[in-house]
């Protein structure tokens, strides 16, 4: 048994959620699922960034003072999280004294060390990333509003710790995943770093953690937000629990702010003497037709919709089968109601509506004996047998659309071995077919059950309903060895959870 601890970004409270932060949630959840299953001991965080500029103005925007905006908005990633089924062991908020507490103290350390300067700086301020940048980023990038502000602020002395970073992403390959974004990092860092601002005036910006050292200013966002993944953890409060679970096994995202964990977040742990996570692993976008979806540009599909009209497992299916780890995808209504026909009415659902059907009506609704097995069975067992442990291996690469295309694979082995056998037509035949079907019968069963609980972890809920539907819900869900149907025990009652979705 070992442990995973597992974090999804800290979300911003200016909106509501759509369904690239659904994303990034579920895989977690997937991942915190499929560990469990295994017997690790799993620490699942996510959360919300509750502090900086966006939600000064969210707030501003609707009349409300801060804290009232934050505290009525995470119930929207809150209740979100409940209605997809999200199994997270911690919610940190960045509100929350727990968070808080920590950062100011180890700003105050930072500065007593000398990581910390004062200095006046004169440059580009983007005002969407809230941060300034360098004259050819202003010239070269897409940053909606720039402001040439001339400020006293507070800086990090990131730039000591270029070349320990350098050599750490060099040593350690899983460090950034995938590695085309690992190159990008690289290449970035092979231009001299700056420094870090990590102030804003209160003059600009007060909804933020007051700087231990001047009261005039507060912690840039991102200096405040990044802490939160050893914060909820109890770095400086419960060391043992500190001790369990840093460093964590994976910190997810999208490549929009990879930067901030790839560069700006370990020279942070690096200045404050703590271990570097493991992996940091930057996934694509979902886009919706050329353009990334998001709250600014406007073109959000809201997951709450999407939901109520198709039901929770099927989108978490869709978008865990429908993006490969580094690449964007496109998020369309058709694409989603082709893969749910294609692989859960069709290959999934049928399978389970045909296997239990025959039992219900030639079995006495009874798991059936089976009789000797031979080349055609012991071929799909042999398929059967492989299948979790390959399962098991894209998972732990990070290959979730391979991992449940395997899955799906083995109900289309199965739906061919019964073409094959065409039990419907044996039982009709004399008594000595009987056997045959009823072996057929017993496999089919069996191997269903295996290929649903290898996707359990994917959609929990409708995988339990056909679990049930095989009789098999006493099984461990972690247990995907064959035989474990027994023959004689009864079948439950109702059909595949997966109807088809009719085109109009
Ligand atoms: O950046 N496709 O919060 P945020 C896929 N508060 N994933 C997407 C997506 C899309 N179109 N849009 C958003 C912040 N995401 C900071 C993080 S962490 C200490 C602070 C997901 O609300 C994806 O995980 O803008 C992305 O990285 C994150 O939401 C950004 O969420």
């Amino acid at each position: 048994m070992s442990k995973f601890y597992v974090t999804t970004p800290l979300y911003y409270v200016n909106d509501k959620p759509h369904i690239g932060h659904a994303y990034t949630t579920i895989l977690a959840d997937v991942l915190a699922r499929f560990h469990r299953s295994n017997g690790d001991e799993v620490y699942f965080l996510t959360g919300t960034d509750e502090h900086g500029q966006k939600i000064q103005e969210a707030a501003e925007k609707r009349g409300v003072d801060p804290q009232t905006h934050v505290d009525e908005y995470v119930q929207n990633f809150q209740n979100l999280w409940k209605k997809l089924h999200i199994d997270y062991d911690d919610f940190i908020r960045t509100t929350e004294p727990r968070h808080t507490d920590r950062v100011k103290e180890l700003l105050q350390e930072l500065w007593d060390k000398g990581e910390i300067y004062a200095d006046e700086y004169e440059g580009y301020y983007s005002v969407s990333e809230e941060r300034f940048i360098t004259e050819k980023e202003a010239e070269e990038g897409d940053f909606r509003e720039i402001k040439k502000l001339k400020e006293r602020n507070y800086f990090f002395k990131m730039s000591n710790y270029q070349d320990k970073l350098i050599e750490h992403i060099e040593t350690h390959p899983d460090f950034i995943k995938p590695s085309t974004r690992r190159n990008e990092v690289l290449g970035f860092l092979k231009k001299p770093l700056n420094d870090l601002c990590i102030s804003r005036p209160k003059s600009r910006l007060n909804w933020g953690i007051e700087l231990p050292f001047d009261k005039d200013f507060v912690t840039y966002v991102w200096f405040d937000a990044l802490l939160n993944y050893i914060t909820a953890i109890g770095w400086r409060n419960d060391n043992d629990k500190f001790e369990k679970w840093w460093p964590a096994n994976y910190h997810l995202m999208a490549k929009d702010i990879l930067t901030t964990h790839a560069v700006y977040w370990p020279t942070m742990l690096m200045a404050s003497d703590v271990q570097l996570p493991k992996t940091i692993l930057s996934h694509g976008w979902w886009m919706m037709g050329e353009t990334k979806m998001s709250k600014s540009l406007g073109n959000v599909i809201n997951p709450m919709d999407f939901i109520e009209q198709y039901g929770v497992d099927p989108v978490r299916y869709f978008l865990m089968r429908d993006m490969v780890l580094g690449q964007d995808a496109s998020f369309t209504e058709d694409g989603f109601i082709r893969r749910y026909n294609s692989d859960l009415a069709n290959d999934f659902g049928n399978l389970v509506n045909r296997v239990t059907i025959l039992i219900h009506k030639h079995f006495d609704s009874k798991i059936p004996q089976p009789g000797k097995f031979d080349e055609v069975d012991l071929e799909l067992i042999g398929v059967a047998k492989s299948t979790p442990q390959i399962v098991r291996k894209h998972i732990e690469e990070m290959k979730i659309p391979d991992a449940i295309e395997v899955s799906i694979s083995l109900m289309r082995n199965l739906n061919r071995y019964l073409e094959t056998r065409a039990p419907w037509k044996l039982v009709k035949e004399d008594k000595s077919a009987w056997s045959v079907s009823a072996t057929t019968l017993f496999l089919s069963a069996d191997i269903l059950r295996i290929g649903a609980q290898l996707l359990h972890p994917v959609m929990p809920s409708r995988i339990e309903t056909i679990l049930s539907i095989l009789g098999a819900s006493k099984i461990p869900i972690n247990d995907v060895s064959l035989g474990l149907l027994k023959a004689g025990s009864s079948l439950g009652e109702g059909k595949s959870p997966f109807p088809r979705i009719d085109v109009k």
